[in-house]
């Protein structure tokens, strides 16, 4: 294949003994999950728009995150959330064997102690000691689904909170938590893990149970090596450095996974890369310095990372928008990888600020996109996978198949 201008990207590299042939080696091993429900339709608090197509049941995600796949040819395996993904007639085996014949795997398991009325006053935190064994119950059927769907991440997310100061004792419901949290460890099938994820606010808006990564850190490690933080990019306050968060999290090997979206003012789950792709560079920039590290602690933590989409596509079509994203990941960690990390730390090491913050951002600036057509192209996957999508008349399929579902509120 003639690339001119991969061949130019070669020769610019070669000059800062940057050896590609490595660099297409990993993006070939780049995998992002998707997320059942950004399939589905989905909506803010205040409507949610159908989209015609839209996934509807299980199989179809399934069908869409296969699609994906193929386009892309990183997004092996998609996270289910349960009891949405749950097969109707229990078939979990038959869902695992569909999920293959399309060519993919499923991921994480997510259990769901948010959406039923009980959980008003939350879940494992809940006063009533009643609703915290209803949550616990099914969070442990979660624990045994994850065998069924041989998955080994356990994705817990927590709507846990209080609206009011007083409303409940905030150590009280600390440990209720605690002793919740440590029931579930225990019950996790061997070699798989859970990933605590925190958030700042919402739908608590005084007080959060698992409000930062420091808290969840402090669970995971109380609980034992099997514990790990996920990191979803828009449960931070304004301005916060996440990059940071993630490098100590790397570094103490509790990194365990990522929800990939952007944010501009609150959880606002766009797509990643949307609002600031310089975040997620210098994000990857964390992963790839660990993932070349000499410790070993450190580089088998970056490459155990579940990387995985968190996203919410509430007014465009959800197919484009996670094939894009997923792109923007790619461009992101290619970028990571053209870091010329010996002369970077050379700079830093010798206290030159202005040529390491030059050198890193003459990785970010790099017009990436022939290498990735390159390293698409050996792998037999469509080199402008947009294109190729648009192309495909996928779309015009599943509009007519599926047409347009009624679509209420959250993310059914
Ligand atoms: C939360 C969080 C969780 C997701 C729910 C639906 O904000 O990001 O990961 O499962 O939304
Ligand atoms: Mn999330
Ligand atoms: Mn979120």
């Amino acid at each position: 294949m003639s690339n001119k201008a991969y061949d130019l990207l070669v020769e610019g590299l070669a000059g800062r003994n940057i050896d590609v042939e490595q660099i297409k080696i990993a993006l070939k091993n780049q995998h992002i999950e998707t997320p059942s429900w950004g399939y589905a339709n989905s909506g803010t608090r205040f409507k949610a728009f159908a989209w015609p197509g839209a996934a509807r049941t299980t199989h179809e995600k399934i069908d869409d995150a296969a699609m994906v796949h193929k386009m892309t040819g990183i997004t092996p395996s998609v996270a289910v959330h349960i009891p949405w993904d749950r097969p109707a007639d229990d078939d979990y085996d038959g869902m695992c064997q569909y999920a293959e014949d399309q060519g993919i795997k499923i991921g994480a398991v997510n259990p769901n102690v948010f959406q039923d009325n009980e959980y008003k006053f939350g879940s494992l935190g809940n006063p009533d000691p009643g609703i915290q064994e209803r949550a616990l119950d099914h969070i442990l059927e979660c624990c045994e689904l994850m065998v069924k769907f041989r998955s080994d991440s356990l994705s817990l997310w927590f709507a846990d909170g209080t609206n009011y100061a007083g409303q409940d004792g905030l150590r009280d419901r600390k440990r209720r938590f605690e002793a919740g949290l440590r029931i579930v460890y225990t019950h996790l099938p061997e070699n798989s893990r859970m990933l605590i994820e925190y958030k700042f606010f919402e739908p608590a808006f005084y007080s959060t149970d698992i409000p930062d990564w420091g808290t969840a850190y402090a669970w995971a490690l109380k609980l034992g090596p099997q514990a790990q933080v996920l990191v979803d990019l828009g449960h931070h306050a304004q301005g916060v450095n996440i990059e940071q968060i993630v490098a100590f999290l790397l570094d103490e090997g509790r990194l365990g996974g990522f929800h990939f979206n952007n944010r501009k003012y609150a959880d606002d789950d766009l797509i990643v890369g949307s609002v600031n792709p310089y975040e997620l560079f210098l994000i990857y920039n964390e992963l790839v310095g660990a993932e070349l590290s000499d410790d070993d602690l450190v580089s088998s933590t970056a490459h155990n990372v579940a990387y995985m989409l968190d996203q919410c596509h509430n007014i465009e079509g959800k197919m484009a928008a996670i094939i894009y994203s997923v792109l923007n990941c790619q461009e992101a960690y290619a970028k990571a990888l053209l870091v010329p990390r010996k002369e970077l730390r050379e700079a830093q090491l010798a206290g030159e600020v202005m040529r390491a913050h030059e050198i890193l951002n003459w990785a970010y600036r790099l017009d990436v996109r022939p290498l990735l057509a390159q390293v698409r192209a050996e792998m037999g996957t469509p080199t402008d996978p947009m294109a190729a999508y648009r192309a495909s008349g996928y779309e015009a399929k599943i509009r007519a198949e599926r047409g347009l579902a009624n679509a209420s509120g959250g993310f059914q």
